[in-house]
């Protein structure tokens, strides 16, 4: 058992780091890349990248510490067996999920778009899930893998800010996980979005969630 505190809001929280983990969301090449698809549909992807590096120095201090680092990626199966309609026929054809993209077909598994970018790789042996929705529990392993690691809290970082990383934190608070998020290492095409997005977790006494970056947490973790 390895305690300590980590400074955030709404309140400072005590952590076992020997239960917690880092989970980095979607930090995919077509959300974040100049040339993307999140660039094609006309979003300043430099709002998301101001993340990789604040992600990148967190995770160091993660994996110098031995926390389990957990990666996930949105994405479907190229025959789009796994897509719900109602998700596919959104949005123009030409930049729906499967169309062709800059990076490869939009969203799809094995695509260069759909890969995580260079800064942020994955590790051998580091869980990547691959999820078809928003949140990282729904449909995937991702409770599994966690219960087997005896994890209690989580360090949610990743994009986008109001989707998938509120998701996430929503999902695992249900699921009775302590959820703190770094929000440096978090960003949204929409900065409004974004901040009201930390604010919405760290609400009502925290009321899905703690709020801290990416400082705090690296000294938290050479604390004890
Ligand atoms: C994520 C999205 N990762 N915004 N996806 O947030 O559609």
């Amino acid at each position: 058992m390895t305690v300590t505190i980590i400074d955030a809001e709404p309140t400072g929280i005590s952590v076992d780091l020997d239960r917690t983990a880092v989970i980095i969301i979607d930090m995919q090449r077509d959300f974040l890349e100049p040339g993307g698809f999140g660039e094609s549909l006309g979003n300043d992807v430099s709002l998301l990248m101001a993340a990789v590096e604040p992600c990148r120095l967190l995770l160091r201090g993660a994996r110098a510490r031995g926390l389990l680092v957990i990666h996930t990626r949105e994405g479907h199966r190229p025959d789009l067996s796994d897509a719900p309609r109602a998700k596919v026929e959104r949005g123009a054809p030409n930049l729906r999920i499967g169309a062709p993209g800059p990076m490869g077909r939009i969203l799809i598994r094995g695509e260069a778009g759909h890969d995580i970018v260079p800064a942020l790789y994955p590790l051998p042996g580091e869980p990547v899930i691959d999820k078809p929705g928003k949140g990282a529990f729904y449909a995937t392993d991702l409770h599994a893998i966690l219960h087997n690691h005896a994890i209690e809290n989580l360090i949610v970082c990743g994009v986008t800010t109001e989707v998938c990383v509120h998701t996430t934190v929503r999902e695992g608070n249900d699921r009775g996980y302590r959820c703190i998020v770094p929000g440096d290492c978090c960003a949204s095409y929409f900065p409004e979005f974004h901040e009201t997005g930390l604010r919405m977790i760290k609400a009502q006494g925290g009321i899905f969630g703690w709020v801290s970056d990416s400082t705090r947490i690296i000294a938290a973790l050479g604390q004890q």
